[in-house]
């Protein structure tokens, strides 16, 4: 079963900014739920600013929660499910942060000017790329422009009152028959934000710069050639969640695309890629005035990887296979500074140097058994190596888990299977899965890694299992004259669920922390979710959408799992012509009754708040003018969700305005 939300998010080249065909068209033939959001083109379905972060692009998808540390580089989580559980990749590229502390998620090291569309897939769905247990997100960048139509040049820009936010993109394209290039940047910097009641929120600034330089050359017919580089470098950036900010955080992901397509053959399209992508990332207390101890924490991950893909049509079959690896480097360091300068320094490796290798084959058939009915499996198999690099790396490790020995070798496997129909009032799918993923470095190797959300020192497991997860999904979307009805739900059984345990013989190196919880897994754990989607058309201008969700998630040891979204909702009213749009939304969520004390989490209250966004486009001749403007947090309610670290309050009230001007 496909479950893909695609969020498009720049779209130079869309000719009808207001167009209704380009909005929320649930694609049922191939069952994909298909979110378009575009940079430069307003849907009605959820309105948007054309200038959002990718993280707040992101938020819209209904499986999805953005987890907060601050106002900038959120985590996502997809099936109540965070980052080492997902398969997050840039084009179907590996690439991993190098913070410990999960400040730096890969989605904050590209930029919307970078991306066309991100392709969320649920559970076993997502493994085209990788294996996980969630689900796989990933960050598509646009695909050749060979139009023929010379230099294009657009210009954005924002502002927000709240934190006195501002947004400056430019982009220049040149398009011909055998050749494009396409150079964009965008500078994004934010004060500290205030919450409801004009609360001001220490640490939530943030200041970023994203360029990016792409480029295609048609070698032959069906033959492109392709370069990428993409450069992001954040500084000073806040985390008001955390004990620690960020002085640097900086990425270059490059590759190199060869792209071959043939409609009329067997092989319909083979695209292959070769890349690289390097990041450090810099932690830095110095502005902290009250910390029981300086610390210096950097942290670097360098990835080299392949990935060939094949798309193939026989009959009734529909065929893509890719064959991947990468090989990732994984290393961070802590030195801690006592106050007391006759003491001497303490210096340790977090992240020993782990080297990470993988190569793995995916296959998907998708058979069309006739016009309504279809089919669909998908495998991937992988073989997936840790070696740690430092050997004082592996002795402390081994003070932990006596039997560590510096490589450990794993076999995965995923499966799923699907059937979906489609008929004129209703379409369905039923979905199973199994999937297996292995450790992520810091549940491996990870060495005294102070989460500031249970305040524990956490230490990595080398000897760790597999985690296995058996997934059954189910979609059904009802279409009455102009009502929509939609019912999605996941199920996902996990054995081996991976978590923290508390290790009373241990005392913690964080001076303040709780103790320390070593990894190690949970027999097994259950996390289920289910949403309705709802939509009215009223008319061909105002429509109705509103979605409904719940979520479950509870360990073998009867302990409530951490970070599972409570009762959440969101319900909005728009008003659409060809020039002007509106929209009203209310979103909230119920009180977080279920939440994990044994985890460290309190119980977050009831919220809702509303937005109003506003929409105007102008054609001046050539050019092209658009306008979005609103106000978010009407009456300024001081709120914090189950996903915002240690509570830190949201956003209070917020004016903003993007402008867009398009020049052809
Ligand atoms: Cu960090």
């Amino acid at each position: 079963m496909k479950k893909i939300f695609i969020i498009s998010i720049c779209c130079f080249c869309s000719y009808n900014i207001f167009s209704q065909e380009y909005i929320v068209e649930k694609d049922t033939t191939k069952l994909q739920e298909t979110i378009i959001i575009a940079q430069r083109k307003l849907s009605n379905y959820r309105q948007e600013k054309t200038l959002s972060s990718i993280d707040a692009y992101l938020e819209k998808a209904n499986q999805v929660t953005m987890i907060k540390r601050g106002n900038y580089a959120w985590e996502p989580s997809l099936n109540n499910m965070v980052s080492d559980r997902l398969n997050v990749t840039i084009d179907g590229m590996q690439i991993f942060g190098a913070c410990t502390d999960k400040m730096d998620p890969i989605t904050s090291y590209v930029d919307v000017s970078n991306l066309e569309q991100v392709n969320i897939n649920s559970g076993q769905e997502g493994t085209e790329n990788g294996h996980c247990v969630g689900g796989g997100i990933d960050l598509q960048i646009a695909p050749s422009k060979f139009h023929n139509s010379g230099l294009k040049t657009s210009v954005d820009l924002g502002y927000e009152t709240n934190g006195n936010y501002k947004v400056a993109g430019l982009d220049v394209e040149y398009s011909g028959n055998k050749f494009y290039l396409n150079t964009d940047a965008i500078f994004r910097e934010s004060d500290n934000y205030d919450a409801g009641d004009n609360k001001e929120i220490l640490y939530s600034q943030f200041q970023k710069y994203n360029i990016s330089l792409q480029g295609g050359y048609q070698l032959a017919n069906n033959h492109v050639l392709e370069a990428n580089v993409i450069y992001d470098k954040a500084t000073d950036v806040g985390y008001p969640a955390l004990p620690m900010d960020v002085s640097l955080a900086e990425a270059l992901i490059t590759s190199v695309t060869h792209n071959y397509k043939n409609a009329d053959a067997k092989i319909k399209s083979l695209e292959s890629k070769l890349y690289f992508n390097t990041i450090t990332h810099i932690m830095d207390d110095s502005k902290r005035p009250d910390v029981p101890i300086r610390m210096d924490m950097p942290g670097w991950s360098d990835t080299y990887g392949f990935y060939s893909k094949a798309s193939l049509a026989e009959k009734k079959h529909h065929i893509r296979i890719n064959l991947n690896g990468f090989y990732n480097r994984s290393l961070a360091e802590m030195t801690m500074y006592p106050n007391d300068p006759n003491q001497p320094d303490m210096f340790m490796y977090t992240w020993p140097d782990i080297r990470t290798l993988y190569t793995g084959l995916y296959l998907n058939d998708n058979i069309a058994l006739n016009a309504q009915e279809s089919i669909s499996g998908t495998l991937r198999l992988g073989f997936h190596q840790n070696k740690i690099a430092k050997q004082v790396g592996v002795e402390s490790l081994q003070i932990f888990h006596p039997n560590t020995s510096d490589s450990k070798n794993r076999f995965l496997l995923s499966l799923s299977g699907a059937y979906t129909i489609k008929k004129s009032m209703f379409d369905a799918s039923l979905g199973l899965g199994y999937g297996e993923r292995a450790p992520s470095v810091s549940e491996g190797y990870g060495f005294f890694l102070f989460n500031s959300f249970d305040r524990y020192d956490y230490i990595g497991n080398p000897n760790l299992k597999n985690e296995k997860a058996l997934e059954f999904n189910t979609r059904i979307n009802f279409k009455i004259n102009n009502l929509k009805l939609g019912v999605t739900s996941s199920f996902f059984h996990i054995s081996n669920y991976i978590i923290g345990e508390i290790d009373d013989t241990a005392s913690p190196m964080t001076i303040g922390a709780n103790g320390v919880r070593l990894y190690n897994a949970l027999n097994n754990a259950s996390i289920f979710d289910v949403y309705l989607n709802t939509s009215y058309g009223f008319s061909k201008k105002v429509s109705f959408n509103s979605s409904v969700g719940y979520n479950y998630g509870v360990g073998s040891n009867k302990e409530n799992l951490p970070l599972i979204r409570p009762l959440s909702y969101v319900a909005e009213i728009n008003y659409n012509t060809k020039k002007f749009n509106a929209a009203l939304q209310l979103e909230g969520n119920g009180n977080q009754s279920k939440y994990s004390s044994f985890y460290g989490e309190d119980e977050t209250p009831t919220y809702a708040v509303l937005n109003l966004n506003l929409g105007n486009m102008f054609h001046l001749k050539q050019h092209k003018l658009v306008f979005k403007y609103g106000v978010e947090n009407i009456l300024d309610t001081n709120y914090s969700t189950y996903a915002d670290w240690n509570n830190i309050p949201r956003q209070g009230r917020n004016f903003y305005l993007n402008a867009s001007y398009i020049l052809f």
